[in-house]
């Protein structure tokens, strides 16, 4: 072959090549549907994460038994709570930060990816409903700290103290200890509460709600209100929420992953633990790092995963209302 023609071969080729390149490309994007099937036999149906999802499913069972939309009955849900005092990590009560400053970080998001965040809202017992009106009345998804605090009291929520007193026994037990250290988050104190509901109709919404770290740096915002690392839902796939060491959630977009990991044909309870070891492998050193996830796909079927034992979730539909040990990577 003359050398002019083997150039025109080989650019003929490359050109196939390229060609062929383009076609891949175009398919990728087809594959990007989701692969999940949709018969929503599980419907309604609601999950939560932690002991306390028992009642807070109770409260979002009401709504969705009565055929309530899955974003009323998760906002009414979590609401139970934010309003218990006994519980350190939710709402009023929540252990506050170094400064025994209660802050409060929450989010939601509906079956159309329309969502709504707060962080670092002090003195207003229910942020969820803050980050809803954020959602519904702003064109904004998330509002902090002093902006937030503006906002709430514009739209008429109360200001409340929501540094109880046994709460701020134990702040200055911790200031009086001899190491500041900030406590593990572990089984023992780690309750945010994130639940998902599917409704009557199919739709799938999410909360999430937490004081966050015990005696973090004021200002610190964790993954909780964070769309994607919190929670994420996406009506056509599913729904996840986390719990646990949010900068741990967040350096994996935890959430988000899990659902497009279901996006791409994985169960929920397999998202679940793909996401968990995509945790432990980009961290050097796991100790004390707990994290859980909870996930469910628009099939009404759920799955759990930890980093380590002690993780457990509500799950309430027709006939059941129990709580439920998730599976783990390590025991403690
Ligand atoms: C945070 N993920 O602020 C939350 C902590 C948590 O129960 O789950 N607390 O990092």
């Amino acid at each position: 072959m003359s050398r002019r023609k083997f150039l025109k071969t080989s650019a003929l080729a490359t050109g196939g090549i390229l060609l062929a390149g383009c076609v891949q490309a175009t398919e990728n994007k087809a594959i990007d549907k989701p692969i999940v099937p949709k018969p929503q036999l599980n419907k309604p149906i609601v999950i939560s994460t932690w002991i306390h999802g028992l009642d807070a499913n109770q409260g979002a069972w009401k709504v969705l038994s009565n055929k309530g939309t899955a974003l009323d009955a998760v906002e009414q849900g979590v609401r139970i709570t934010e309003s218990e005092k006994d519980n350190r990590s939710v709402g009023i009560g929540g252990l506050p930060d170094r400064d025994g400053i209660v802050t409060l970080d929450a989010c939601i998001m509906n079956h159309e990816n329309e969502c709504g965040a707060v962080g670092c809202l002090t003195d207003i017992e229910h942020p969820i409903s803050v980050a809803r009106k954020v959602m519904e009345d702003t064109p904004h998804v998330m509002l902090v700290g002093q902006g937030a605090y503006d906002f709430a009291i514009e739209k008429g929520f109360p200001k409340i103290d929501l540094l109880t007193p046994e709460s701020k026994t134990l702040w200055e037990e911790w200031k009086a200890s001899e190491d500041l250290k900030k406590p593990e988050i572990n089984s023992e104190n780690h309750d945010t509460i994130g639940m998902l509901a599917m409704d009557a109709d199919g739709n799938i919404s999410g909360a999430c709600t937490t004081s966050g770290w015990a005696y973090k740096l004021h200002g610190r915002i964790g993954d909780s209100p964070i769309i994607g690392a919190g929670l994420f839902v996406d009506n056509e796939v599913g729904g996840a929420c986390a719990t646990g060491l949010g900068e741990a959630v967040i350096r994996i977009a935890g959430s988000a992953t899990v659902v497009e990991l279901m996006r791409h044909g994985k169960s929920p309870q397999e998202a679940c633990e793909i996401a968990v070891n995509r945790i432990i492998a980009k961290h050097k050193d796991i100790t004390g790092l707990q994290v859980g996830f909870l996930a469910m796909n628009n099939n009404g079927e759920v799955g759990a995963h930890s980093v380590f034992a002690g993780f457990n979730y509500a799950l309430t539909k027709k006939d059941t209302h129990e709580l439920i040990d998730a599976t783990y990577e390590n025991e403690w």
